[in-house]
């Protein structure tokens, strides 16, 4: 069932049992969707009109479907107590102890998610929203004592592996949900409430990565490169108040001053129709609108003059089909776009020479496929480059998809080596600020005094 639920890599100490829940409701479900629609046939067939042309007033005698409704009662009330209540008082209301934990802020925000740690001291410092501004969301007090090692990071979040984290969080403007499923924890985020969750990675970053291994086909994705042929250039006449949509301008319109009035490139929608009744043309040379999004060039394509129209492995957007079709071009060779940029290399491929196409954690591209392809490589091992991101779980906008926070667990060494490294940069930020600050905070009253005796 948990296959066949298809749920992310579990790197959490108690997210099986998290996970044991949801494969026993959905076992539970299965046995209530297949009750149920059993019943639902039986019904269908034993109460047919040719065999029950009268319906009956006296309904069914037999007590058979009160026992099923109380033995799923039964199954829900099992559920409730027996899982559910004691898996949140376990997960979501004993806390471990402050000092064993990693204590963090998180402070969700349309669209990004500000994370805050409290520095060595283990103390926050004060925030206060007259200071926020995009170089400080979260409006810290740097003069504030406890605020001088605070660490602040957007999007960010680095967590030492096998020990417990303490999150609070909280919003700045509307709901949120802090989703990190490979880590098992969800819990929306409130303006004007801080709410604690906590969870405990026992896997790094790295390790969920490696459970993500998958093998990449090369010679599949070159199995599909084909010809594909461009649309031809017409002419054709633009009469009052048509829609062309489907064509695409191949020149640039000028009205009779020679201002231009289209470019190149332009849809004939209902409104630049207009346009170019307005300026008196009336004859364009158009070509016929075709997607060709999805593909990549195989080869590069010049211009008679020797200028590269589209290069190896360009996307094949509207401006290079307009560019292949002004330049004559009638076939393109292609192939379909991997879609493999959110994934890096999980090995290190070499070519020929030895000398490495992609490095081992390396990002993906269409050009690194061409170039394996052409070293002869059949598979390669990918896995995803983020594999514990943090998803926002409430539609909180029209950028909420672009509202992506990456969670990055490290073992204990590389996690202290991160935060000395900010540490050390915050300090060194505060100390060159701080006499500054301390100065302008001195003169300003003595300024006023003495502006007050002039
Ligand atoms: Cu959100």
């Amino acid at each position: 069932m948990e296959q066949f639920l298809g749920l992310p890599p579990d790197g959490s100490a108690y997210g099986y049992e998290i996970d044991n829940l949801i494969v026993i409701i959905h076992w539970l479900m299965f046995a209530l969707f297949v009750g149920w629609g059993t019943f639902y046939i039986y019904t269908l067939i034993r109460f047919r009109k040719s065999r029950q042309p009268k319906a009956t007033y006296a309904g069914v005698k037999s007590h058979f479907s009160n026992y099923v409704e109380v033995g799923v009662l039964i199954a829900e009330i099992v559920l409730l107590f027996a899982f559910s209540i004691p898996l949140w008082s376990k997960r979501v209301e004993a806390f471990p102890t402050e000092h064993e934990s990693t204590i963090v802020r998180v402070v969700a925000e349309q669209f990004a998610w500000n994370i805050h740690y409290p520095g060595p001291d283990g103390i926050f410092g004060k925030t206060s929203l007259n200071l926020v501004d995009p170089d400080n969301p979260l409006g810290l007090d740097r003069s504030d004592p406890d605020a001088k090692d605070d660490i602040f990071t957007i999007n960010q979040l680095n967590l030492p592996v096998n020990k417990s984290v303490i999150i609070h969080l909280t919003s700045k403007d509307v709901i949120h949900g802090f989703n990190v499923p490979t880590y098992r924890v969800k819990q929306d985020a409130i303006p004007g409430t801080s709410i604690p969750l906590w969870f405990t990675p026992v896997k790094t970053t790295d390790q969920i990565r490696e459970e993500l291994r998958q093998p990449f086909s090369i010679a599949q994705a070159m199995r599909q490169v084909q010809m594909i042929r461009l649309p031809e250039v017409e002419h054709i006449t633009v009469g009052k108040g048509e829609e062309l949509k489907e064509y695409v301008l191949m020149q640039d319109c000028s009205d009779n001053s020679g201002n231009t009035v289209l470019s190149k490139g332009e849809r004939l929608s209902k409104e630049n129709v207009a346009i170019l009744n307005e300026a008196g043309v009336t004859e364009v040379s158009v070509r016929p609108h075709e997607t060709f999004d999805r593909y990549i060039a195989m080869e590069e394509y010049k211009d008679t003059a020797g200028n590269i129209l589209v290069a190896r492995n360009e996307v094949l957007l509207d401006e290079q089909v307009t560019k292949l079709v002004e330049a004559g071009m009638k076939e393109v060779s292609v192939r379909p776009i991997s879609s493999v940029d959110s994934y890096v290399a999980m090995e290190t491929y070499n070519d020929h020479s030895g000398s490495p196409i992609v490095s081992k954690g390396e990002f993906m591209s269409e050009e690194i496929i061409t170039r394996l392809s052409e070293a002869n490589i059949g598979e390669v091992i990918i896995a995803p480059s983020t594999p514990t991101e943090i998803a926002c779980a409430q539609l909180c906008g029209l950028g909420h998809f672009r509202m992506r926070g990456y969670v990055t667990v490290q073992t204990q060494e590389d996690f202290q080596k991160w935060m000395d490294e900010q540490v050390a940069s915050v300090m060194e930020q505060t100390q060159s600020e701080q006499p500054t600050k301390a100065n302008t905070q001195q003169a300003t009253p003595e300024q006023a005094i003495q502006e007050q005796n002039n």
